[in-house]
């Protein structure tokens, strides 16, 4: 197919050429201590990089991104405690200060009043302490009342034992809170129950307080051969019992990682405290990663009295992914200034590890996400933070196109590498939509491999071709496809990489989701992706699915550093764009 795919494009290229003739609207560690939890033992124990005197490769300048975030250099992992205090967003973070692999983790910690533009402070928690030698891993933040940031994470202990460990703001007077002072009583909890698991025990949530006025957070671990979410309750934040049930538990032993739980109101904009009391008519959503690379989410209905969970759904192969490509180890966090919910996530690098040496640096985060529950109940809708818009350069704005079988529109005018692309597909019929199978529903991404871009359909594939070469070579396609299933549309949404670079030997996977559309009642798709040089993270359907992509095309580091991006349709129906916007994106101050 890659191959059609090849050829076609050519063929669509001039097919749009001669479109463009007849409708003139058309403008053209050394210590390498322990895993990273995350199974990715490749990370682990490469040697790490000599301080280089020499300027930075090609690799590393070129494909450092932009505006999504990451540290000046070294290896960085899952977003940890993210928080709003006193003004102050804090990003907290798994960082290597050795180099660019996994190992001797701290907490990174980094500042911002708009989500955009990042501080980088000295590490917020660093590996000293018997309980938290083999690393200060992943945690979170609760606000106590009177204004109380407390800390609580992982640490290992010598032998890789896991227990969790609290820490408070030296000085909280300090507007960036720099200093943090760990309990005198770490580690405040361990497993030492019969039948718990002491190297899988890890990630705990940001607390949330019941109607009895204690608060309760929920632990990843094993527990009997079980994988749970272990649910705790205190009072105090350093005395912690455990619930005699989990919040969750499954019989795959499979380590629920970073784990998160968090209420939402159907509908609304408006993201909840966990530290108040929940509304009526509040969902809960339980967040768990899953194969250390999925963040899966089940929607339920929570019973705070008793501390009961239910899940909507039971057939946890259908619970849907936070994001279906790149993302994991996602955290939210409550904003009290705009009353709104926040998640980003960890996006690994895709290269080789001796890739990551050379660069000097590994990993990113995705763009904040505001996130909220759809009207209906049933899918979380994620979008950039408006703040996002303090970075847009000049703009183009085309509309009213049309986009027949065939057709390739090259969008001109903004910085292809770092852009930001909001286009809409409205459809002028349904009657081509294929049926819809239901089985694909387990196996999206073997779908986008199928049916990828040079597979004609009945509606779609359309979408946008990004961080293309000039002979096409390279490219990365983002594009939807249109099914009837019985009672509703499906839209197939795709990021497929695989033509992504010549460069042999990364990974690069053609991810894929589905969701339900009222075609009937919304005739447009939306698409928004955010291109930051080796970052491609797509929103589509106003945010239903979400795939955050990495992507290292040859052609950036070649002499010319440029990529061309178009706009294209290969089905039977014509697909309108009644507007398409596009930004060029400056870069974000990030200062380390
Ligand atoms: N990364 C952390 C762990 C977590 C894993 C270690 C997920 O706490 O389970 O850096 O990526």
């Amino acid at each position: 197919m890659a191959q059609a795919w090849a050829i076609l494009l050519p063929v669509l290229a001039l097919a749009s050429y001669a479109s463009h003739l007849l409708l003139p609207t058309y403008i053209t560690g050394p210590l390498c201590t322990g895993g990273d939890g995350g199974g990715r033992s490749s990370f682990l124990c490469a040697q790490p990089p000599k301080e280089k005197d020499q300027d930075p490769s090609p690799a590393s300048t070129m494909y450092k991104t932009a505006f999504h975030f990451q540290p000046a250099k070294n290896w960085m992992n899952d977003p940890s405690g993210p928080m709003y205090f006193n003004g102050i967003y804090h990003e907290f973070y798994q960082y290597n200060l050795n180099g660019p692999i996994f190992g001797d983790i701290v907490w990174g910690h980094s500042v911002s009043t708009d989500l955009v533009n990042w501080i980088g402070l000295e590490p917020a928690l660093v590996r000293d302490t018997p309980s938290d030698i083999d690393g200060c891993w992943t945690g979170s933040v609760t606000i106590l009342p009177g204004g109380k940031p407390v800390i609580i994470y992982t640490g290992g202990d010598k032998d890789q034992h896991q227990a969790q460990n609290i820490a408070f703001p030296k000085n909280r007077s300090d507007p960036y809170l720099r200093e943090w002072v760990k309990a005198a009583n770490n580690p405040v909890l361990r497993p030492d129950e019969p039948g718990m698991n002491s190297i899988e025990f890890r990630d705990p949530t940001t607390g949330w307080i019941g109607p009895d006025g204690l608060w309760r957070m929920a632990v990843g671990g094993e527990l009997n051969g079980y994988s749970a979410a272990l649910l705790y309750k205190s009072e105090d934040f350093l005395n912690w019992t455990r619930v005699d049930h989990p919040l969750y538990s499954s019989n795959a032993s499979i380590m629920l990682e970073c784990l998160d739980f968090f209420a939402v109101l159907p509908g609304s904009n408006n993201g909840l405290d966990m530290s108040s009391a929940i509304p009526n008519g509040a969902k809960h959503v339980l967040k768990m990663g899953l194969n250390f690379g999925e963040d899966v989410y089940v929607i339920g209905v929570y019973d705070l009295k008793r501390d009961v969970f239910v899940p909507d759904t039971d057939d946890s192969r259908l619970w849907p992914r936070i994001d279906y490509g790149n993302f994991y180890a996602s955290k939210t966090f409550f904003d009290s200034k705009h009353g709104r919910r926040i998640i980003w996530a960890w996006t690994t690098e895709t290269d080789s590890s001796s890739d990551d040496v050379a660069k000097g640096w590994a990993g990113i985060h995705s763009f904040p996400r505001t996130i909220r529950l759809d009207s209906d109940g049933k899918r979380l809708l994620q979008w950039p933070v408006e703040e996002i818009e303090s970075l847009r350069g000049n703009e183009i704005n085309h509309q009213g196109l049309e986009l027949k079988r065939g057709d390739l529109f090259e969008i001109e005018g903004v910085d292809t590498l770092q852009a930001d692309v909001e286009i809409d597909f409205e459809l002028t019929s349904v009657d081509d939509a294929e049926p819809f199978d239901p089985s694909w529903l387990l196996n999206a991404q073997k779908q986008c491999r199928e049916a990828d871009a040079s597979v004609h359909g009945g509606i779609g594939p359309f979408g946008l071709v990004i961080l293309a070469s000039d002979n096409m070579e390279e490219q990365t396609v983002v594009h939807f496809r249109v099914y009837k299933s019985q009672k509703n549309y499906m839209i197939l949404m795709c990021s497929d990489l695989r033509r992504s670079s010549l460069t042999p030997g990364l990974d690069t996977p053609a991810y894929g989701g589905f969701f339900e559309f009222d075609l009937e009642k919304e005739r447009k798709i939306s698409l928004r992706t955010l291109i930051d040089r080796s970052a491609v993270e797509s929103f589509g359907g106003g945010g239903r699915v979400c795939i955050m992509a990495r992507v290292y095309p040859v052609s950036l580091v070649d002499d010319d550093h440029k990529a061309h991006m178009y706009a294209f349709n290969n089905g039977s129906a014509t697909a309108r764009v009644p507007q398409l916007r596009a930004w060029s994106m400056r870069r974000a101050r990030v200062s380390i």
